[in-house]
């Protein structure tokens, strides 16, 4: 059976693991920290989570998972079978992944674990974030998915990493660099969906297990 490894407070954990709900491939979880650990860095390459584990060997990359999940396992599609808009698709996962999550990352050490990032790093941040947010607006549909009509992969990302990316600019700057959008309305449609409740169920939980790791 496959294994999702890693914990569930993580959004790009929770993007793999609300894939394999909706496809409805059966797997098992084992939480794993992030501690980079010898026995860590042997299983993830990276000291990363999530990666999964399968009868053929490890894949880490929650992208390149869920790739492997859609071709390995086609009934229930996350993918339009269309080659132009699945690609579609995939582009907005970039750009919330590579153009908004992974630059908003760098102001989570002090937005939620108390630790400082610098001004400089602060307004760099601020500024690609102000123009990364007004390009994926003219790519993102929210009608009512992310990429339109039907429910895709890039919601299993949207809806873990476009919350964490507005929380995270409130915090630092006050306001939130995706205010033109309507994430509150996206996230709360899409946390009708049993499998998007279990997630966040999970989430939860094991938040509390990270904050009393960390004090
Ligand atoms: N590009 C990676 C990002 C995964 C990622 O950043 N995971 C975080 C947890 S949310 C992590 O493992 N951080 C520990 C580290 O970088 O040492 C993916 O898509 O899987």
């Amino acid at each position: 059976m496959l294994k999702l490894c890693g914990f569930a407070g993580s959004n790009y954990y929770n993007k793999v693991k609300l894939a394999l709900l909706e496809k409805g491939v059966a797997f098992e979880e084992e939480l794993v920290w992030t501690d980079r650990s010898p026995e860590l860095l042997a299983r993830s390459p990276l000291g990363k989570i999530p990666f999964l584990e399968t009868e053929h060997g490890r894949l880490c990359e929650s992208q390149v998972i869920i790739d492997y999940l859609e071709s390995a396992f086609p009934e229930k599609p996350l993918l339009p079978s269309d080659p132009f808009s699945a690609a579609k698709v995939r582009e907005l996962i970039t750009f919330m992944e590579l153009h908004l999550e992974l630059v908003a990352r760098d102001l989570y050490a002090e937005a939620y674990f108390g630790g400082k990032v610098s001004d400089e790093v602060k307004a760099r941040t601020q500024k690609l974030l102000t123009r990364n947010a007004k390009a994926f607006a003219k790519l993102a549909k929210f009608s009512p998915y992310v990429a339109g009509a039907e429910f895709t992969m890039a919601d299993c990302a949207g809806v873990f990493h476009l919350p964490i990316i507005s929380m995270t600019s409130k915090i630092i700057y006050g306001e939130d660099v995706l205010a033109d959008l309507p994430v509150r309305e996206y996230t709360k449609m899409l946390g009708e969906r049993a499998t998007v409740q279990r997630v966040n169920a999970d989430r939860k939980a094991n938040q509390e297990q990270m904050m009393k790791r960390i004090k």
